[in-house]
């Protein structure tokens, strides 16, 4: 515990990305509260890259045309870049999730950006003393524990959420966290981790997921790309790339295979 407590505290004082904040407005969309009728697409996601990565923001606009180029309705995905990424947008966002998703529908959740942990607040769930979270733009934050009581309100049974943040294994450490039944979840590294590379423009984490759910991860080649699939594709390669600095975490609470894409 103390290691892990001297780890963070370590990690702290140093910086998580040194590169600059840079204003993107690409195809950023407005999160109004509406329920879609008359389309029988059952897929939503929201996609998120948080300022301070808006210089990387090529690999939130990557993963949202893959998934759009896989079938993903334009007005199924919420794409919320840069300074549109305020913790009020991203709440209304999962609100308009919310709204709209039903049981057997596919969530498909994309963090990328500032990670960090604050001291363990209500609930007490943290057995490493801290609450991880997303930084949102303004320097608001939203914790595990926050947005684990935002899924606990889906209908969802298929709910999958990536986390490309520093410290983002702490997402899935707590008892509170987004660690439960019917959701896959892929962090970026572990709860100590930190460092970033970037290949192509894009994270390597990023880069990885979205190329596994084009068609490469299909490694069963039953003509269907699993979140879990992608992950396994993902992970090995870019410890790898990452100089075996930042390893991946999934936490796998869905039962057989959770389907993304087609190839
Ligand atoms: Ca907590
Ligand atoms: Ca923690
Ligand atoms: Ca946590
Ligand atoms: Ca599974």
């Amino acid at each position: 515990m103390w290691k892990q407590h001297y780890k963070k505290i370590l990690a702290s004082i140093t910086i998580c990305i040194i590169f600059t904040s840079a204003t993107y407005n690409i195809n950023a969309e407005e999160t109004k509260n509406v329920k879609l009728t008359g389309d029988s697409n059952n897929k939503w996601a929201i996609i998120i890259e948080a300022p301070g990565w808006a210089f990387f923001s090529l690999d939130a606009i990557y993963m949202y045309k893959t998934l759009k180029s896989k079938g993903w309705g334009e007005n199924h995905i919420k794409l919320l870049i840069g300074e549109n990424t305020s913790k009020e947008n991203i709440l209304e966002a999962l609100n308009w999730m919310k709204i709209n998703e039903e049981e057997n529908d596919t969530i498909f959740f994309y963090y990328a950006g500032y990670g960090g942990f604050i001291e363990d607040k209500n609930p007490l769930d943290e057995n490493d003393g801290y609450d991880e979270f997303i930084r949102t733009s303004k320097n608001n934050e939203i914790t595990d524990d926050e947005l684990n009581e935002i899924f606990n309100d889906f209908n969802s049974t298929k709910i999958l959420a990536i986390f490309n943040s520093c410290y983002s294994g702490g997402m899935i450490d707590g008892e509170s966290d987004l660690n439960k039944q019917n959701r896959v979840i892929l962090t970026a590294c572990k709860s100590t981790e930190e460092f970033y590379r970037f290949q192509k423009g894009k994270s390597t984490f990023g880069l990885l997921l979205a190329y596994g759910f084009k068609r490469r991860a299909d490694k069963n080649k039953n003509g269907v790309v699993s979140a879990e699939e992608s992950f396994y594709f993902s992970s090995p390669r870019m410890v790898i790339l990452n100089l075996m600095l930042q390893h991946p975490k999934i936490y796998d609470g869905y039962a057989g295979e959770l389907e993304i894409t087609t190839v």
